[in-house]
């Protein structure tokens, strides 16, 4: 197996890519693409503040080192959600990460700020952990980026992801979410009820979208990246996940679908859905308890740690059957493809 660019031996086989390359060339590759993600869908431009939400998995990582890598400023946040095994090697990692390459991390952490974890939230309001989980994740980093100054929040959400959502939203034709779903998501002023015209919604971009997942996991290793293998263990069994799975059969059959699937929407399809999500630039009223924008008097995360905080916590065991300790993967000097 030969590098596609220089001949010398090759680390990775690229197979929707046709192509092999050394390591060297890989992560030249995976620059590239991140690259061109940035310029095609304008996703940072020359001088923005950069905040990139950090998990401590391979993808959030990557995204962070190859922007730090390309001359960006950026600097990570991450969340501890209090899912048990999973949350505190998440965080350990994504410390590890930021001390080891001197970069600034800002820390939020749902049991010492608001009194509350996810596996706690999920079993008072029963609901699926993920639900609340995300809202709570959206809610803090729009807070940290507007109140941190940044004008951008960068997130690792790669091929897969994409292509799994947009699947996702056409089985189900949420068209509103297809109408949304973009690579980069424009920031927006409103008046949230104070009448300045500030912003209340920072620009969020996603620059691995060119990237598979096997490709991130691979860009770390060879980069000497200690990642969180593990995947969150509330993510069991969820809808996400098997449209992966079904999204990898039909890519192992034929190489190259996944791709041409998620930009084949964004080139010929998703222009069509944009009506469908109209009301994203209607300008909302303030949350009455924290000012974020909301179309109620109280934003949904004040709600839920009204409901929630100070409760008894609930051991992520009790949510969902326990599957083993997170691990991380320890690096090594060559990536098997
Ligand atoms: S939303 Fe759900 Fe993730 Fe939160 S509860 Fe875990 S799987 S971490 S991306
Ligand atoms: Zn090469
Ligand atoms: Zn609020």
């Amino acid at each position: 197996m030969k590098c596609a660019v220089c001949r010398g031996p090759a680390v990775i086989d690229l197979r929707r890519h046709n192509a092999n390359f050394c390591a060297d060339h890989f992560l030249k590759f995976c620059r590239d693409q991140v690259v061109r993600a940035i310029d095609d869908h304008a996703m940072i431009g020359l001088g923005d503040k950069v905040v990139v939400a950090v998990s401590g998995g391979k993808d959030s990582l990557a995204l962070w080192d190859v922007l730090v890598d390309l001359g960006y400023d950026a600097e990570g946040m991450t969340i501890g959600l209090g899912i048990g095994d999973y949350s505190a090697a998440s965080t350990e990692a994504a410390v590890a990460f930021a001390e080891g390459r001197g970069l600034t991390l800002h820390r939020v952490d749902l049991r010492e700020d608001y009194d509350y974890d996810i596996p706690t939230a999920s079993a008072v309001t029963n609901r699926v952990p993920c639900s609340s989980c995300g809202m709570s994740k959206r809610h803090l980093i729009d807070k940290a980026a507007l109140d941190g100054g940044y004008d951008v929040v960068a997130t690792g959400h790669n091929l897969d992801d994409e292509a799994a959502v947009l699947f996702g939203n056409v089985l189900h034709w949420h068209t509103e979410y297809l109408g949304r779903q973009q690579p980069t998501l424009a920031e927006r002023v409103g008046r949230a009820g104070s009448g300045d015209g500030r912003r209340v919604f920072p620009r969020k971009v996603k620059p691995l979208v060119r990237l598979a997942e096997r490709e991130t996991a691979a860009y770390c290793v060879l980069r000497g990246i200690d990642y969180i293998v593990e995947e969150c263990p509330m993510a069991e069994g969820n809808r996400h996940l098997r449209y992966k799975e079904a999204l990898n059969a039909v890519e192992a059959a034929s190489p190259g679908a996944k791709q041409a699937f998620y930009f084949g929407f964004l080139d010929r399809a998703a222009s069509r859905f944009a009506p469908d999500a109209d009301g994203a630039d209607e300008e909302l009223p303030a949350c009455g308890r924290c000012g974020s924008p909301t179309t109620g008097d109280v934003c949904a995360f004040c709600r839920l740690v009204e409901r929630v905080a100070g409760r008894e916590p609930v051991p992520v065991e009790l949510v969902r059957p326990r599957r083993g300790g997170a691990r991380r993967r320890q690096a090594r000097t060559k990536a098997r493809s």
